[in-house]
């Protein structure tokens, strides 16, 4: 119970680098990290045994752990998320067209368009955010080999109709994963979804190893993904190409210092996103959408990574004035994802933006509120009233 003359408990706000204001923000989410008692140790060892990148223990330490946690057969831990994918295009997409969504972060299709091996297919999402599996279907032609989709907001997608299409038309099944440690669908973990999928582990993220990635997929695909994250090297030989995808020692201890702590985490988002779903249902503002079927999904576990709302039709404000009364409160939400190739200049020239209806309606009204371990009601409460506020 909080006592009445105290102000009530608030999660600890961040100061932004390159803010000279120096104002403390409620922001859309805040990283998991240890105490540091837990980390020294381990950080201690790895200067004592003075190795400390290049395949260490501490890394393996981290990959047989997530593999397990994960619930896997496979996994290869990388340098970020976006060398995950870049890994898992590199040695998993046979060269053609990939059909893949617009609905994304860059980090989804920028190798798709530059690499000369590839010739990205843009497809639309539903109205909740997935790859549209009837375009999908729509956009198979003979030259296609592969199927890239994102679950976003750690939203699994329609993976029945998805891998029936990749089966019927012999096409590779690639999940960008990246928001979803830990998400499971009728109880199969995610990363055992299609033929690869990959994770991102920014500190952004439910689970980070400050910035950290991985590749999930059978045993030879992942000891491939190996190789290439180191060089092409193995054995003394080289066998194949690569690039430098690997994770040092620090990044690993990090890695196993959080992950006892993200199931709690987890549960602790999942108690602030239940709370705006009370409230905000509760107030019905008009033109506010809420994602609350997302959480009535038959067999669906959630992370509760995101907390995506959406301003539109209707609303009695759109979403940049929501957005600016929100910081005006010390709260920065973030329109996730925008730009995206719907919107981008990069694009413009280079695909049909009048098919990506749902894209750009998602990309102009989508507003990903804070959600973290660390907030408190007084939290969620503020971002509400703000909300009630501007659109009552
Ligand atoms: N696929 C998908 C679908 C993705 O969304 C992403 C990345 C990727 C692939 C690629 O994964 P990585 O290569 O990144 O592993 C963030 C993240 O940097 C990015 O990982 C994420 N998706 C994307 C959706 O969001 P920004 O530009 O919004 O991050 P930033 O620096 O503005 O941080 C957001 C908020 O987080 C800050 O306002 C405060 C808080 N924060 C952030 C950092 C870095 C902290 O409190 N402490 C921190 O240290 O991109």
């Amino acid at each position: 119970m909080e006592d009445e003359a105290s102000p009530p408990a608030r999660a600890p706000r961040a100061v932004l680098p390159g803010d000279e204001s120096e104002r403390a923000w409620l922001t859309v989410t805040s990283p998991l990290l240890p105490d540091f008692d837990e980390l020294a140790p381990m950080l201690r060892d790895v200067l004592d045994r003075r190795w400390v990148t290049n395949q260490g223990v501490y890394l393996r330490r981290l990959e047989q752990a997530l593999q397990s946690r994960l619930g896997v057969d496979a996994l290869a831990v990388v340098t970020n998320g976006t060398v995950a994918l870049e890994l898992a295009y590199a040695e998993a997409l046979p060269p053609g067209e990939v059909i893949c969504t617009a609905f994304s972060f860059p980090a989804t299709w920028n190798m798709l368009f530059e690499d000369g091996r590839w010739t990205p297919v843009m497809v639309d999402i539903g109205d909740d955010y997935r790859i549209d599996p009837d375009a999908v279907a729509a956009a198979i032609t003979p030259r296609t080999t592969a199927i890239v989709a994102v679950h976003p907001y750690g939203f699994v997608c329609d993976h029945a109709r998805l891998s029936a299409l990749a089966e019927r038309h012999g096409l590779v099944l690639l999940y960008d994963a990246a928001h979803c440690f830990g998400v499971a669908q009728d109880g199969v973990p995610v990363g055992m979804l299609g033929d690869v999928s990959t994770f991102s582990f920014h500190a952004t993220k439910v689970f980070n190893t400050l910035e950290g990635g991985a590749v999930v997929g059978d045993p030879g695909l992942i000891a491939r993904i190996e190789r290439r994250r180191n060089f092409g090297l193995e054995g003394g030989d080289q066998a194949g190409f690569g690039t430098n995808g690997k994770v040092d020692e620090f990044r690993a201890v990090m890695g196993l210092a959080n992950l006892p702590l993200v199931d709690a985490a987890i549960a602790a988002r999942g108690r602030v996103v239940h709370a705006y779903l009370d409230a905000l249902g509760a107030l019905a503002l008009p033109g506010l959408g809420l994602p609350a079927a997302e959480y009535r999904r038959p067999g669906y576990t959630p992370n509760h990574g995101y907390f995506p709302v959406r301003v539109g039709g209707g609303a009695r404000a759109d979403r940049a004035a929501v957005l600016a009364a929100l910081r005006a409160a010390g709260v920065l939400a973030r329109a996730y994802f925008n730009p995206t190739v719907a919107t981008a200049s990069l694009f413009r020239d280079r695909i049909d933006q009048a098919a990506l209806p749902q894209t750009r309606a998602a990309s102009a009204e989508v507003l990903c509120l804070p959600v973290h371990h660390l907030m408190t009601d007084a939290d969620v409460g503020l971002v509400v009233d703000v909300l009630a506020r501007v659109l009552r």
